[in-house]
């Protein structure tokens, strides 16, 4: 263990800590990347750090520590968030662990885990770290080519690996047992230990007993949520996903006739809802199902009576097909604030079903609609995409000019449409992704260095990983950002922003339209010296347009409100917040 040079930090004893860094590092200071207001898909609360850790944490950390180990969890994203003087090495120093591990489960992350792995390295070059998630799967031979880089656990399912590696880390012979790990041994080769470990179910629910919990006193609406998976992979097929059927089956080396989704035992979404009602406060929190739609009718049956009895005080479905009228009447028993959320991706349907969607006509969504409010869904969440195939300027267009008349047949009845860009990037893995062309995409970051690099890049539109034949990567944010702009002035003439709230959203996107391009021009100079010159012309400019995002507080395009963070489900960061406090206001610099 190194020395802890800092006394008000304690040093945190644990044989693993699970770390999920921001997507950016270090974002607080960096004049030279510019995040644009509203830039992240829009639906779920987070700063452009994608501050969610995977939900896999928390499910490790029970079945690791049930077997023994001493886990801890920290969300550094969030901490940097919430504290803005930490500095990071001091933090290493302050960590007595015999391994780290790091998710690159999102892509986005590429060089945030990166750059913290490789600076953790710096402060710890003895204690290895480990990457986990589904990137870290599709490219861990590039992965583990990094020195900072000790192992790969690849696959869904890690508990068991995970486990068999926490009893093996000082044992080569045992190490080279333990499948799905990738691992240079002591002569600094890398070794395959083979995706042996197949899944076959989430074998491990949650204990969301002990998750952070907002405080009473808070300044803002708190953000209380608790989030529901049944399932991983997907029996659906759309092909910009990456954890559709195809490429679940691709990431994970599995033949086409195999299994591709997993599901949760019942007695394990028995155990999570037990652990939901210990949560003090349990009636003010959202509970936000994902994946409802991979359910057979049986499991989600039983999963809705655990609902009812749970008195949330919201509950919201994701449905892939209009949900059928019986399961309608149950979902509206179950809680009296049910929200149901559809991505149709388009409003024309031949856009959609290149899309992997397009299982019904608007017309029959609309009529879907009407019944559902009038069986007591109590409001329609419904998605739109930009990025799909055959999908161009006009064609976003007309979606908006269809929510237009949506929002008014349904004024008042909270059927609220929203939009979003696929940016930064089609996910790796994903069937567009490996043959593009076909589908009319071109990519500009294939490997994860190329990756690494474009998130290194000034302006977001040299961020994104592809364009289509239809939409340039400038076209794709710029008609993105303009939709989401257009929709707010629709919420606002259908009295759903109140007008000051939405101007200031649309304000901000007009401000974060012109800018982009200003920081474009100057990122696409040719010359590397010319180029940092003028970027450096503009520093302050983009600094202060940053520090509007990242602060302790979220927005975004499903609640355009600032509200606090610190107590979403993933804030977990394991020293008390009084402790943490004070380090903040000592700020001893490395
Ligand atoms: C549920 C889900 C969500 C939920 C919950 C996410 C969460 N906190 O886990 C929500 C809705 C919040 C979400 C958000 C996003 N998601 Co999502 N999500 C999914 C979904 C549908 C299922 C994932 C799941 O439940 N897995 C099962 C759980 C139990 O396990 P797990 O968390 O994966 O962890 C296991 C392993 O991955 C591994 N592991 C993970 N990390 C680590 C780290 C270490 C060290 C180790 C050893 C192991 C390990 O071990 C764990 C235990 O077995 C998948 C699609 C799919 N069908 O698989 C997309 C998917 C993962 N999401 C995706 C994307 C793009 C996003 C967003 C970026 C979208 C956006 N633009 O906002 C955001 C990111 C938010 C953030 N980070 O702040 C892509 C990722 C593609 C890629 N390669 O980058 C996927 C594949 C498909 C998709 N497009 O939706 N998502």
């Amino acid at each position: 263990m190194i020395e802890n040079t800092n006394p008000s930090l304690p040093t945190i004893h644990a044989d693993m800590l699970f770390l999920h860094a921001p997507a950016v590092f270090d974002f607080r200071d960096r004049t030279d990347i510019y995040f644009p207001y509203l830039s992240t898909s829009g639906d779920v609360p987070i700063t452009p750090l994608y501050e969610y850790f995977p939900l896999g944490f928390k499910s490790l950390k029970r079945y690791l520590t049930e077997r023994g180990h001493t886990i801890e969890l920290l969300n550094l994203s969030s901490l940097l968030l919430k504290y803005s003087k930490i500095d990071v090495r001091s933090l290493f120093r302050a960590l007595d662990i015999r391994l780290l591990g790091i998710d690159l489960h999102w892509m986005v992350h590429v060089q945030g885990s990166l750059a913290i792995a490789e600076l953790f390295k710096q402060v710890q070059p003895h204690t290895p770290v480990i990457f986990g998630g589904i990137s870290s799967t599709y490219y861990a031979h590039e992965l583990i080519q990094y020195p900072f880089v000790d192992m790969v656990m690849r696959g869904y399912d890690t508990h068991q690996p995970m486990n068999q590696l926490l009893a093996a880390l000082d044992d080569e012979r045992q190490l080279a047992k333990v499948p799905n790990l990738l691992w240079k041994n002591r002569a600094g080769e890398v070794v395959d230990n083979g995706l042996l470990h197949v899944a076959t179910a989430l074998p491990c629910g949650i204990d969301w007993s002990t998750i952070p919990i907002p405080p009473k006193d808070g300044r803002s609406f708190p953000i209380q949520e608790v989030i529901a998976t049944q399932n991983a992979g997907c029996p659906y097929n759309c092909g910009w996903c990456g954890g559709s059927r195809d490429a679940y089956l691709r990431i994970n080396q599995l033949e086409s006739s195999s299994k591709s989704t997993i599901h949760k035992p019942l007695s394990e979404t028995d155990y999570e809802f037990q652990q939901i009602g210990r949560i003090p406060d349990k009636k003010n929190l959202h509970f936000y199902t994902v994946n409802s739609y991979s359910e057979t009718h049986s499991r989600f049956d039983y999963f809705l009576d655990l609902v009812g009895e749970a008195n949330f005080k919201s509950v919201s479905y994701e449905q892939f097909k209009l949900t059928p009228d019986d399961v309608l009447r149950k979902m509206a028993a179950t809680n009296p604030r049910t929200s149901i959320t559809l991505s149709p991706e388009s409003h024309d349907v031949r856009v959609a079903k290149l899309a992997g969607r397009g299982a019904y006509t608007p017309a029959e969504m609309e009529a879907w609609i009407a019944k559902a409010l009038d069986i007591g869904i109590y409001q329609i969440d419904i998605w739109y995409f930009v990025g799909m195939p055959d999908q161009d300027e006009a064609s976003v267009r007309d979606t908006l000019a269809y929510c237009d008349r949506l929002l008014k047949k349904f004024e008042g009845q909270r059927v609220y449409p929203y939009i979003c860009p696929m940016i930064p990037f089609l996910d790796p893995g994903s069937t567009f992704f490996e043959q593009p062309a076909a589908h009319g995409y071109r990519l500009f970051h294939r490997s994860l260095e190329e990756h690494r690099r474009g998130m290194q890049r000034a302006s977001i539109i040299n961020r994104v990983n592809y364009e289509t034949n239809w939409l340039s990567r400038a076209d794709l944010v710029h008609v993105g950002l303009w939709a989401v702009q257009r929709l707010t002035e629709l919420k606002i003439k259908y009295g759903i922003y109140p007008r000051g709230m939405g101007s200031r959203v649309c304000q901000r996107i007009e401000d974060a339209l012109t800018f982009i391009d200003v920081v474009h021009e100057i990122d696409c100079l040719p010359d590397p010296q010319v180029r940092r010159r003028e970027l450096a012309s503009i520093g302050d400019e983009i600094l202060q347009r940053n520090q509007q995002l990242f602060r302790p507080e979220v927005a975004n395009q499903a609640f355009p409100l600032r509200r606090e963070i610190g107590g979403r489900w993933f804030d977990e960061l394991v020293w008390d917040e009084e402790t943490l406090e004070q380090f903040n206001r000592e700020a001893v610099p490395s």
